[in-house]
């Protein structure tokens, strides 16, 4: 018996399981939070891939009511800044993470999946533009959408399945994928239904602002970069609520977040 438990243990040693799989603990939404897939959580897929990427940058959990107002705060932040929040593209994605989040965005054309896996192991989900039908989710409703977004969390490499944070579903908790039906189904959108033909791109992610740090989203003539250092709410100009503009607070020198 002695010796059965060293040949486990020598096994384990051999095979670590932790180099074949990783996965971030990303929190998880569907896009229709409720159950409920009309409008506007039937074309939600975009929000809730952010809502879910900035919940893990800033350690939050997800319940239920987060998500729906998460969801539809980025729905008017989207109406602000494009002037409509249906199949935003890659680009108009990384635009609005750039314009009101704390961390970054970019978009990376054609990675491979050994950039993707290298994001994993660097602590950064991905969020992925995709043919919704290619993905083949047998729970999706009337075979998916033609343009869909999905956040990848994770890798396996034993079952070269991707772990994936799917808003399409409510089973789409660390939901997986096989390697080649990701990369098959990666697609940026376009319009009447030809998103299987768009460019292959993933929307990369940082913690940190660089490229976006002069952006002001809601132009209040103070730069994320200072939002970030004041305190103050990047999506909102008039943070704490007292009638005067965060840039204004700081040009007098008032505080943006203390009335
Ligand atoms: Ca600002
Ligand atoms: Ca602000
Ligand atoms: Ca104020």
């Amino acid at each position: 018996m002695k010796n059965f438990s060293t040949v486990i243990i020598l096994l384990f040693i051999a095979f670590p399981t932790t180099a074949w799989a990783k996965a971030l603990s990303v929190p998880f939404t569907p896009q229709a939070p409720d159950g409920i897939w009309m409008d506007p959580w039937e074309d939600a897929c975009e929000e809730a891939t952010i809502a879910m990427v900035d919940a893990f940058y800033a350690q939050k959990l997800i319940t239920k009511d987060y998500a729906k107002n998460m969801i539809r705060r980025i729905i008017r932040l989207e109406m602000n800044l494009l002037g409509f929040h249906k199949d935003t593209n890659a680009d108009q994605i990384v635009s609005t993470i750039n314009n009101y989040f704390p961390w970054e965005a970019r978009v990376v054309t054609n990675p491979t999946i050994e950039q993707i896996k290298a994001e994993i192991d660097a602590g950064q989900p991905m969020i992925v533009p995709v043919h919704g039908r290619s993905l083949k989710n047998p729970y999706f409703r009337n075979g998916g959408p033609d343009y869909h977004t999905i956040v990848i969390a994770g890798y396996d490499d034993g079952k070269k399945e991707f772990i994936v944070e799917e808003p399409g579903t409510r089973r789409g908790l660390d939901f997986r994928y096989p390697y080649d039906r990701i990369m098959n189904a990666m697609h940026d959108f376009l319009p009447r239904g030809r998103t299987r033909f768009g460019k292959p791109v993933a929307i990369f992610t940082q913690n940190r602002a660089v490229e976006s740090r002069a952006l002001d989203g809601d132009r209040d003539g103070l730069s994320k970069m200072m939002e970030l250092l004041y305190g103050s709410i990047l999506w909102l100009s008039d943070s704490d609520g007292d009638g005067l503009g965060d840039g204004d607070e700081v040009r007098t020198g008032l505080s943006p977040t203390k009335k």
